[in-house]
């Protein structure tokens, strides 16, 4: 695996120098501060190779960014309104200019409104540090009460939506202001804040879309752009939803292995590929990690490595982010199926035969609980996670074991 670190540019506190430090090989950055659908230009992709090339000294990093997270999709381009045609040019030329700059492997995600969602950016730990978490009695509470969205009651069972009246009636006002923040929170990098107002006026939006509908949507969208990308020798990986299960009424369309299967089978090209974003995938009990990678290895492009405990049964529940190598994802089996996929690439003779991964979020831990940051990308908890994953790799492809090199 190719072991790489997210960074959100140079307002990111964690520097280019701690990545030094972290032994990440490669990065993975974004232009959040381009407004989603207009071109990345092939000065402000220098601008950000150039940050990433130098250590806070100047000297060069040996550092390089490998990995676009994300590229992102224009909620035009979801709903096919207003200049979506526009937004899918922009979106070519800024894969040619990706592409002219050295940069092959793009992630992005076709999540409506909303990309990740918990309802619990600190929830602490025994230990004292802290994790995020989505509790789905908040999250109805927040559904039912705070957004007051029509007919959401429908969506919660009677004792559900009796539980999170109670709690939301004992929560303090402030409780309940983070909890709105907290939820509405975003893309992590994103300029963009979205207000109640904001949420309100985007889910009226997808009354009219369904999963039918945007399913189609995405696949128009994949045949415009998929084919630039194949030719330009670029690998498109969508992430997967996060959580994977509707959310306020909205649809979902990538949340588990046939849903994958089928967007990759209806425009089948190499650089239609996945993003294996295991906490993702994780938190639904019917996604099987280790045999997704054994299924669909070689249309993965991207790895995010992470672990989830779910704290209840069936899909839709509580869950928090575990430590990296304890949770309800098998990371040791997860990571043999890659390191299998890896060896196959070899023996084709696939120049991309290294899959990029990263350490996806981590625990807030030691110094972290000190510095801002965004929520899930604290310094220490990564390096950890990346420790703990780069030990893996290590003893499973160590000669005894027989799985071949990292
Ligand atoms: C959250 C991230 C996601 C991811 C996008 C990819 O921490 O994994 O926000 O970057 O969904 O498009």
């Amino acid at each position: 695996m190719r072991q790489t670190w997210r960074w959100f540019g140079p307002d990111d506190t964690t520097g280019i120098d701690d990545i030094i430090q972290s032994g990440a090989e490669g990065v993975v950055s974004a232009l959040h501060h381009v407004p989603t659908g207009e071109i990345w230009t092939a000065e402000e992709i220098a601008k950000r190779q150039e940050a990433i090339r130098r250590r806070s000294d100047g000297s060069p990093s040996g550092l390089e960014w490998e990995v676009v997270e994300s590229l992102p999709v224009s909620e035009a381009i979801k709903k096919q309104k207003g200049d979506w045609r526009g937004h899918i040019a922009a979106y070519r030329q800024s894969l040619a200019n990706l592409a002219e700059a050295g940069i092959e492997t793009v992630c992005y995600n076709f999540m409506p409104v909303l990309d990740w969602t918990r309802t619990d950016l600190a929830w602490k730990l025994g230990h004292g540090g802290t994790c995020m978490r989505f509790d789905a009695i908040d999250f109805a509470g927040f559904d039912l009460f705070i957004l007051k969205r029509n007919a959401a009651e429908i969506d919660y069972e009677e004792s559900i939506r009796e539980e999170a009246g109670k709690r939301f009636s004992a929560m303090s006002g402030s409780a309940q202001s983070t909890l709105a923040y907290n939820v509405t929170c975003g893309l992590p990098g994103a300029a963009e804040h979205l207000t109640i107002e904001d949420v309100r006026a985007h889910l009226a939006e997808y009354d009219s879309i369904d999963s039918q509908r945007l399913r189609r949507h995405f696949i128009d969208f994949l045949e415009e752009v998929a084919p630039t990308a194949e030719k330009l020798g670029l690998r498109l990986c969508c992430h997967p939803d996060d959580p994977p299960f509707p959310l306020l009424g909205l649809p979902r369309i990538m949340s588990t292995e046939a849903d994958f299967v089928r967007i990759m089978d209806a425009v089948n090209s190499s650089a239609n590929g996945m993003t294996l974003c295991s906490g993702s995938l994780g938190a639904r009990p019917d996604n099987d990690l280790p045999g997704i990678m054994a299924r669909l290895g070689s249309r993965v492009h991207f790895l995010h490595l992470r672990n989830v405990k779910r704290e209840a049964a069936g899909i839709g529940g509580s869950f928090h982010e575990s430590e990296h190598l304890d949770g309800d994802v098998d990371m040791v089996a997860l990571i043999s199926e890659v390191l299998r996929e890896e060896a196959r690439r070899r023996q084709a003779g696939r120049s991309d035969h290294r899959i990029p991964m990263r350490p996806d979020h981590g625990h807030h831990i030691l110094d972290d609980l000190k510095r801002q940051c965004q929520p899930g990308y604290p310094t220490v908890g990564r390096m950890r996670g990346l420790a703990e994953l780069r030990g893996v790799a290590k003893a499973l492809s160590h000669a005894g074991v027989g799985l071949g090199d990292v």
